[in-house]
């Protein structure tokens, strides 16, 4: 291919939560395209797990115990990646929890919480990382939005206004930024089968399928749920030589299910 470069060699990536899961396998993407990655997470703990299972996939990985939501804590940790690693060229917000809560049963607590690492979180560690980039002339900011950026359903009321606001806090970004070389763009993944979703996808007591699982694999025309290594590729693209006039977009990588107007009934 003539001229067009999917590579990140000399990179340096942040994935913000990446222990495991999404975060994970983007890094492990990242890291195969020739990044070199940091991540972070709220225990000691996960962030040793998450080194084990770096090195086991032959990536020598950074890890940082960080709170998203903190934002003097994240200022230190960017200080500190900066000094002992480099200036951050890609930045990836995917730290995030949802609480599936109907909305007049939720405490304001319970919503505020979301709001904080959902969205928050990616503003705060964004203005930590911005001014690096700015100072080295580019820079990759890709925030991990969702299905629930467009839609909503019953219980994630916290979750749909954080990833809806992640969506235009996107679009600003690329607004206010995007005359520094930086572009800001997300990745919207459909439903995919990780710990966060693993209680949509439990076994009834009868050995059957959960009802949210059949009702996710007939809204999505691939017939499936996403694996977490199904959004490796678009996220090497965001974050390469390659999309550098991409900016403010969402990237939905959901099997078809924003296309699909669902199965006509029997
Ligand atoms: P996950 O399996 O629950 O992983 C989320 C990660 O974020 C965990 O490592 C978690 O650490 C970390 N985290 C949570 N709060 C944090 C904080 N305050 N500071 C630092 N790290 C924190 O979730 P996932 O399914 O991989 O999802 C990753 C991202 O994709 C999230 O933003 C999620 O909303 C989004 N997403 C997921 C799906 C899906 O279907 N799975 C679809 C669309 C979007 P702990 O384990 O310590 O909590
Ligand atoms: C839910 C799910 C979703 C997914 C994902 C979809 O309860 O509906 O957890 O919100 O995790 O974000 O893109």
């Amino acid at each position: 291919m003539s001229g067009i470069s999917f590579s990140l060699q000399g990179k340096v990536a942040l994935i913000t939560g990446a222990s495991y899961g999404i975060g994970f396998a983007i890094a492990k993407a990242m890291a195969g395209a020739g990044a070199t990655i940091v991540f972070n997470d709220i225990r000691q703990e996960l962030v040793d797990k998450g080194l084990a299972a770096y090195r086991e996939s032959g990536i020598e990985a950074h890890g940082y115990v960080c709170d998203v939501t903190d934002e003097q804590a994240v200022n230190a940790f960017v200080a500190e990646v900066e000094a002992e690693v480099g200036v951050i060229d890609i930045l990836v917000n995917n730290a995030g929890i949802i609480k599936r809560i109907p909305m007049l049963e939720m405490s304001a607590k319970d919503f505020r919480q979301v709001i904080d690492v959902d969205l928050n979180a990616p503003f705060i560690v964004s203005k930590a990382v911005i001014p690096g980039m700015i100072k080295k002339g580019h820079g990759k900011i890709i925030n991990i939005c969702s299905m629930m950026s467009e839609f909503g359903r019953e219980t994630v009321s916290a979750y749909a206004a954080a990833k809806g606001g992640l969506k235009m806090l996107t679009r600003n970004i690329a607004s206010e930024y995007g005359g520094y070389n930086i572009q800001c763009n997300g990745i919207g993944p459909g439903y995919i089968a990780t710990p966060q979703t693993a209680p949509l996808r439990e076994k009834q007591p009868d050995g059957s399928r959960h009802p949210f699982d059949q009702f996710i694999v007939s809204k999505t025309p691939a017939g499936r749920w996403g694996e977490a290594e199904d959004l490796g590729g678009p996220a090497v693209f965001l974050a390469s030589d390659a999309s550098d006039f991409v900016n403010g977009q969402i990237l939905y990588v959901d099997g078809g299910i924003q296309a699909y107007i669902g199965k006509q009934p029997s």
